[in-house]
């Protein structure tokens, strides 16, 4: 069997992007006014008063400076607290399928590889706009693939669960070149009226191909040492928006349906579960955690990142070690690890070990180890 490696990236992020200033000052303002609205009922205790968001708080308690937004129109809009995305037809190219183009071609680019190379699309997110077609079927015929395609749906482990999908294709010979692409349109999942989680998200779309070693002509190529998922059921975080609303009668965009989460608790419960996972997962592939050069971590929050580094290290990580991507970019779901690894990822020498893993929702835990090959 031939090796399996990762032989390109690709990232692509919207024009436009909203600063914590730019979000605080539009949250609190519409608080101000909803506490208004709703003043003598939170008098009576009927209603809770909405508190005031900081833009201290955002940025010591995540890392989090500015996010990147498909749709800007509409979210700082007080009257509206969501993007304005406008409704394309069926036979024009849908936003998220259009996202994942934008990502697909640099990956393609950056592996030296065209369309007829590829023979199966996975695209892979927290979100699909729609049930069916996949995204992942328009976007193979946008960009002229020819084989099959579907989508996945792994919240922020949907990036590495794909990737194990795409090496276990490769690998047992059922493929020969998969695209795999993660168009997080996460922004119309965001309660921009709940102070708690209304900064937390980005929107971005990265993809990535992995090929079987000798057909790979790419100078920046990491064959796929050992992959590595782990599941375990929680209801810290969660969104119940779904199809089922229709029939149920209940408010299809009522609070429950978008993202919330106990954060405090997915902290204090993902920390350790993702340290103890990835030590396991480099000795699984015959290494120690002294051995890794790089960790492309998941980017939800810089105190996780920084916890789950000095866990695993027993010292904080040097510059670039575990690269960090939230300052710009924001909790961006499953593609986080992989916008790290795209821009920390060239500097590295033929043999540095690399991991990429992601921790969420499910709760989800996905890695892999990689070793760069000689180009
Ligand atoms: N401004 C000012 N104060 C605030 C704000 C704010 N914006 N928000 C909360 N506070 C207050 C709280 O109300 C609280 O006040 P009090 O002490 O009076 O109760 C105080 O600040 C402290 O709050 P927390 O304890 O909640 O603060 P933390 O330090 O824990 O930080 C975080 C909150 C940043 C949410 C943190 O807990 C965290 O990041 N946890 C990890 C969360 C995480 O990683 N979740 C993963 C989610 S992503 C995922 O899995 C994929 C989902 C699919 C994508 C969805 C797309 C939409």
């Amino acid at each position: 069997m031939s090796a399996v490696v990762i032989s390109g990236s690709g990232l692509w992020k919207p024009a436009e992007y909203v600063t914590n200033e730019e979000l605080v000052a539009a949250y609190n303002a519409y608080a101000l006014q909803y506490n208004e609205r709703h003043a003598d009922a939170i008098a009576r205790g009927e209603v809770q008063e909405k508190p005031q968001s900081s833009t201290e708080f955002i940025e010591k308690a995540s890392g989090i400076k500015q996010r990147y937004t498909y749709c800007k129109d509409g979210i700082l809009d007080v009257q509206r607290m969501r993007p304005n995305l406008p409704v394309r037809a069926d036979d024009e190219l849908s936003h998220q399928a259009e996202m994942a183009v934008l990502a697909a071609r640099q990956a393609l680019q950056a592996a030296g590889k065209t369309a007829a190379d590829v023979d199966m699309v996975v695209v892979s997110c927290a979100y699909t706009q729609r049930a069916y077609p996949a995204i992942a079927i328009e976007v193979q015929q946008a960009l002229g693939i020819e084989g099959f395609g579907f989508d996945m749906l792994v919240a922020c482990s949907a990036a590495t669960f794909a990737l194990h999908r795409a090496y276990d294709a490769v690998a047992a010979g059922s493929s020969a070149c998969v695209l795999v692409i993660n168009p997080e349109l996460t922004t119309p999942q965001v309660n921009f009226t709940d102070r708690d989680g209304h900064f937390i998200f980005g929107d971005v779309s990265t993809a990535v191909i992995l090929e079987r070693a000798d057909t790979c002509t790419s100078d920046h190529s990491y064959e796929i040492l050992s992959t590595q998922a782990l599941t375990q059921y929680s209801n810290n975080i969660r969104s119940n928006f779904g199809y089922l609303s229709y029939a149920d009668d209940s408010d299809p965009f009522a609070e429950d349906k978008l993202f919330h989460q106990n954060g405090r608790k997915v902290f204090k419960e993902v920390c350790p579960m993702a340290a103890q996972h990835l030590t396991g997962q480099v000795e699984k592939a015959g290494l120690a955690v002294a051995d890794v050069k790089r960790w492309w971590l998941h980017q939800a929050n810089i105190n996780m990142n920084e916890l789950i580094a000095r866990r695993l290290l027993g010292r904080d990580p040097a510059p670039n070690e575990a690269p960090i991507v939230l300052d710009e970019y924001a909790n961006t779901a499953s593609a986080g690890s992989i916008i790290a690894f795209n821009l920390y990822h060239e500097d590295l020498e033929a043999g540095d070990i690399g991991v990429i893993c992601s921790f969420g929702a499910g709760y989800s835990i996905g890695s892999l180890v990689v070793r760069k090959t000689a180009s």
